[in-house]
């Protein structure tokens, strides 16, 4: 089945005129679909879900139903006191009435409605930015605080549990096409040794909420730079989209996540280590910026923990893109073998970085 026939399947007005890839997700493959009447046009984006990843698609879109429901309402009730337009996208069904389309061949497709004239950059611009994705993501945070989580089936059960995806490294790296991997490349050895460093660290999140110091929340799961949007006539934050990982999990899985995002101006792809930076100018944005919404949301022991959240999540990636590469690269999708690698050793650089920084980082939490 062609592209143009998916799109078709949606319902919206007027004739397709065109469809094109869109974004640069890491799983899912995103398109824009653009569709003409006599006297306007619509533009919706359409994606094909990663059936490798998620397992039980239908449960993401069942989450999606009733998260927007409820952000939704609530922003439309809060909309005349806003600082702003705030926005998410919303289902676009298909034509029979069903949230999504499944080909013939087991493709998941669904689709959304875009959010124009605002955009999403892969690394920050300016520290006026990164207050910006630190805006969003609070109010993301705020928005669902009073959502009950059980509302919600977990899409991906194990996700940003660092200890298991631990476990999982060490299964994967026995593996006899790991060890020739790891045999290969002193680089691949240096990432080994620098995961042995760190493995009671990995634990740290985990064991605070085993400790009944830390709570289940809804969050995010995956509010990187790229995933908020930033309205092009305002300059402020107004979206954050990707919302397949939304869960009840830490918020400091998505503080962490967002924070070592776009504390790196570098980005995940940059293949020369010395570049890899984490700038506090964009560290204190994003802190400002996420306290000023989500501020009233957290408590002491929540606060306390923030500094090791990007450690971790720094490390948590740099740990799952390593094991993928190990593992012959079936989970993230990649233009050449060793990208997963240099996408690891990225992340491992910004970890040392976030490291050796830590007393300053801890003083910007501090002060916001
Ligand atoms: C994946 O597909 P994308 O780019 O939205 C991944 C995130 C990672 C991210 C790193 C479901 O997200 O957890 O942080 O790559 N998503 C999933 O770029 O594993
Ligand atoms: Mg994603």
């Amino acid at each position: 089945m062609t592209l143009a026939h998916i799109a078709q399947m949606f319902a919206v007005d007027g004739r397709l005129v065109t469809v094109h890839p869109t974004g640069s997700g890491n799983v899912n493959d995103t398109y824009q679909a653009i569709f003409r009447t006599t006297f306007d046009e619509h533009r919706i984006i359409i994606q094909r879900i990663n059936r490798h990843v998620f397992r039980r698609p239908e449960v993401i879109m069942e989450n999606l139903r009733r998260i927007t429901a409820h952000v939704h309402a609530k922003l439309a009730r809060e909309a005349d006191v806003a600082d702003r337009i705030w926005q998410l996208p919303a289902i676009v069904p298909c034509r029979d009435g069903r949230d999504w389309y499944v080909t013939e061949d087991g493709e998941f497709w669904r689709a959304l409605t875009l959010i124009d004239s605002a955009r999403a950059y892969n690394t920050a611009q300016t520290a006026e930015h990164a207050y910006e994705v630190g805006c969003v993501l609070g109010q993301f945070h705020r928005l669902l605080s009073d959502f009950d989580p059980s509302q919600v089936t977990h899409p991906l059960p194990g996700f940003h549990v660092t200890p298991a995806y631990l476990a999982t490294y060490d299964l994967v790296r026995q593996q006899p096409g790991a060890r020739a991997l790891l045999r290969g490349s002193v680089e691949a050895q240096r990432l080994e040794t620098f995961i042995e460093e760190r493995r009671a660290f990995a634990n740290c999140l985990q064991q605070a909420f085993d400790a009944g110091r830390l709570q289940m929340r809804m969050i995010h799961g995956d509010p990187k730079v790229n995933n908020i949007l930033i309205d092009d006539y305002t300059a402020k934050g107004t979206a954050i989209i990707d919302l397949d990982t939304v869960s009840p999990g830490l918020i400091h899985y998505d503080f962490g996540d967002a924070l070592r995002s776009i504390g790196n101006p570098a980005g995940e792809e940059v293949e020369k280590l010395s570049l890899v930076d984490f700038d506090l100018d964009l560290c204190e944005g994003f802190c400002r910026g996420y306290i000023k919404f989500a501020g009233e949301c957290l408590t002491d022991e929540d606060r306390s923990l923030l500094y090791e959240s990007v450690r971790l999540i720094a490390f948590e990636l740099g740990l799952r893109f390593f094991t993928d590469y190990l593992d012959g690269n079936r989970y993230f999708k990649v233009r050449f073998p060793e990208q997963n690698l240099n996408r690891a050793r990225v992340q491992f650089r910004l970890c040392e970085i976030i490291e050796a920084r830590e007393r300053a980082i801890r003083e910007i939490l501090r002060r916001c």
